[in-house]
């Protein structure tokens, strides 16, 4: 398995190096919009602690982190009035991963609308 990277962008937006505009923070977790939003409230949450990716993570980590997806899902889907919430991640670049770093989009739905790609 590919060892985490902590210069990957994410690591640097938990630095302070790169601007994000932070929704949440706990002691183990942040969640920002993206910045290449697939609709309107598309955020990201993720781990403080350095995972590549859901292959790696430590179960104690995703047990902190997930409960932080179900909130702010609840969230996205309450401020955009959305039908559903998209949540979604993915593992190496083979599965569409870009940012070497754990992470979970999460994505307010309407009915008929299509994600922008
Ligand atoms: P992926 O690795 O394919 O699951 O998606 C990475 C996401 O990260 C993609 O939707 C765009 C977003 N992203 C990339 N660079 C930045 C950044 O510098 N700031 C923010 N807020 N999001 C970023």
């Amino acid at each position: 398995m590919t060892a985490y990277d902590p210069n990957n962008i994410f690591a640097k937006i938990l630095a302070g190096d790169i601007p994000s505009v932070k929704l949440y923070e706990d002691e183990h977790t942040l969640a920002f919009m993206d910045v290449m939003p697939q609709a309107p409230g598309h955020l990201l949450v993720i781990p403080k602690t350095g995972s590549r990716n859901l292959l790696d993570a430590d179960p104690a980590v995703l047990a902190k982190l997930i409960p932080v997806v179900q909130k702010l899902a609840n969230a996205a889907k309450d401020a955009f009035d959305a039908d559903g919430v998209y949540v979604a991640q993915f593992n190496e670049l083979a599965a569409g991963q870009t940012v070497f770093h754990l992470h979970f989009h999460v994505i307010p739905r309407h009915e008929g609308v299509p994600l922008k790609p």
